[in-house]
């Protein structure tokens, strides 16, 4: 379907503009476009490949490095990272972007500033002009457990998302629970809060018990989004 398709398309361009040959450690973020990095980056060959490290976001990016048959790296060994390249919830106009659909966005802001340069691959979905536009549960924020109840409070009368929620399992009982053992909470925000989304992540950042909220300012270089029509939407 075109959403693959488009997906696929980003990752391709991201991989073919910025990993090259003297890239030797990578970082590989989490979510459904990643896979097509990778497969990419297979693509250049068993070579190029064979001096590399790939430094994982979470338990699903290991396992796609590892199944890929690529080098794993730990960020202990390599806390320098050549290029970073992940997916996103939304990115808007100077391409902040809502990461932690997948509950891995501690890890992959760790990989993010670690990095010399952060890539962003999507697809048309997710390319907005203000953050808050298309993705509906909002702002992830991963909490400790011994305090969610307290920074929900928090978020629905002082912060300004009384529709704040913890992120309940599927096929799990109870709550989603984090590779770092750590709780979710989903805070949606109106368009006010997310005109400046710097601001309103330092002010859930201070919250104490939360971990790391799910906006990313200032960090990407550069999105990639693939479109319905075949063609690649470049954000710089
Ligand atoms: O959770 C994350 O930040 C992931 O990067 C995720 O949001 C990417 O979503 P995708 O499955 O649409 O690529």
């Amino acid at each position: 379907p075109a959403i693959e398709a488009s997906k696929r398309l980003a990752a391709y361009t991201a991989v073919d503009q910025h990993v090259r040959p003297e890239h030797k450690v990578i970082g590989i973020g989490s979510g459904s476009t990643v896979p097509y990095l990778v497969e990419r980056i297979v693509q250049q060959g068993k070579a190029v490949n064979k001096g590399r490290v790939f430094v994982p976001t979470g338990f699903q990016s290991k396992e796609l490095i590892v199944s890929s048959g690529l080098t794993l790296g730990d960020i202990d060994q390599y806390p320098t990272i050549d290029v970073t390249l992940d997916g996103a919830d939304e990115v808007d106009r100077l391409l902040n972007c809502i990461k932690g659909g997948g509950a891995c966005h501690l890890r992959e802001k760790v990989l993010a500033e670690a990095a010399k340069t952060f890539i962003l691959v999507a697809d048309y979905r997710k390319n907005v002009e203000f953050l808050g536009t298309n993705f509906e549960p909002g702002v992830p924020i991963e909490v400790v457990p011994f305090a969610y109840a307290k920074v929900l409070k928090n978020l629905h009368d002082v912060i300004g998302s009384p529709k704040a929620s913890l992120r309940m399992a599927v096929r799990k009982a109870g709550p989603v629970v984090t590779d770092n053992g750590n709780f979710v909470i989903d805070a949606p925000f109106d368009r006010e809060h997310m005109i400046e989304p710097f601001k309103t992540m330092a002010k859930i950042k201070m919250l104490t018990g939360v971990v790391e909220v799910g906006l990313f300012c200032h960090l990407a270089q550069v999105a990639y989004f693939g479109n319905e029509d075949g063609s690649v939407t470049i954000k710089k």
